[in-house]
């Protein structure tokens, strides 16, 4: 059972969605069309990115590859109230482990979104929560409904954000407000996104978020791909350079480890499941 729904599309086609192991091309034929839908497909634990669904969607993205399409789209079903609820909470460790290691399933699917040859729309409908806001900031668009959120959630849930992910958000929102989205934890709302530039645009309500997404996927798939592919190879390049010392390095690494390893972390999984607000001790 996937978690991931595929479909390939032509600019002007409908989409026909399958699941990631069945074939697909555009509707009426074979052959794939440019633009490839991925749906996020496991409404039940609210999309939350387990092992099973991140791995479903780098599939996904090797076979959108495979199939030469020029520009995929990253949604959930529509009219979901949550988008994705971030991590698995309960595939975090508890044993001492760093959550957020460099080969965790989440940082995988971020390096292989970020790695794409091909540009990746997020259309974005309800809440987005934690390393999903992360996901959604390595797409290379959004679109998103005015009814969306974005949050980011580790300091809610005493995780410590590594710093590969602290730089995505400073990639795409102003300083103050990655500051403000990580120290309160609070979603912020579409319209406050698209101000930053997190969101390129929000689907008015005369149109549907598919209507307004399609229509910007279908301008990238008309464009040169082998320039689009050099282009976001070239931003990531530029982007990702953050010059960091070893001992910067090794001094973050001992600032989160204190933090992995601490009472807070364990508080903070235990309050999820209880579902009640955490107390940290900072101890
Ligand atoms: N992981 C696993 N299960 C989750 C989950 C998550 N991230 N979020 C929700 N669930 C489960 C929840 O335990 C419940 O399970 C079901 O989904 C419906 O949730 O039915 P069960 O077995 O009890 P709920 O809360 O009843 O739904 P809701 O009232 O509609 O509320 C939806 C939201 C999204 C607002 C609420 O579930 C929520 O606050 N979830 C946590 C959001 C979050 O903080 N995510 C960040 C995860 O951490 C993360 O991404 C990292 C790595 N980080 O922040 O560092």
């Amino acid at each position: 059972m996937t978690t991931v729904l595929y479909s390939t599309q032509a600019p002007t086609g409908a989409a026909r969605l399958s699941s990631l192991g069945a074939s697909t091309g555009t509707a009426g034929s074979d052959t794939p069309g440019p633009i490839a839908t991925l749906q996020l497909d496991n409404p039940r634990h609210l999309n939350a990115l387990s092992r099973q669904l991140t791995g479903d969607l780098v599939e996904a993205l090797h076979r959108a590859k495979r199939d030469r399409c020029r520009v995929v789209v990253l949604r959930a079903a529509p009219g979901v109230t949550t988008w994705s609820a971030g991590h698995d909470v309960n595939e975090l460790p508890g044993d001492g482990q760093d959550p957020l290691l460099w080969n965790s399933p989440l940082e995988k699917l971020l390096r292989a979104v970020r790695s794409a040859p091909f540009p990746v729309i997020a259309a974005v409908e309800g809440g987005v929560w934690g390393g999903a806001c992360d996901l959604v900031s390595a797409c290379d668009m959004v679109v998103a409904t005015p009814g969306a959120t974005f949050a980011i959630t580790p300091a809610k849930l005493g995780v410590p954000y590594n710093a590969a992910g602290v730089s995505h958000f400073l990639g795409v929102l102003p300083l103050h407000v990655v500051k403000e989205m990580f120290f309160t934890a609070q979603p912020i709302s579409a319209q406050r996104a698209e101000q930053y530039g997190l969101v390129n645009r929000i689907a008015d309500p005369a149109h549907t978020l598919a209507e307004v997404t399609t229509d910007l996927a279908a301008q990238v798939a008309r464009t040169a791909p082998l320039v689009v592919q050099a282009i976001k190879a070239e931003i990531a390049a530029l982007t990702d350079a953050s010059p960091i010392t070893p001992e910067v390095f090794e001094r973050l690494t001992a600032l989160r480890r204190a933090a992995w390893s601490s009472a807070d972390y364990a508080e903070g999984l235990a309050s999820f499941h209880e579902r009640r607000p955490a107390h940290f001790t900072g101890k």
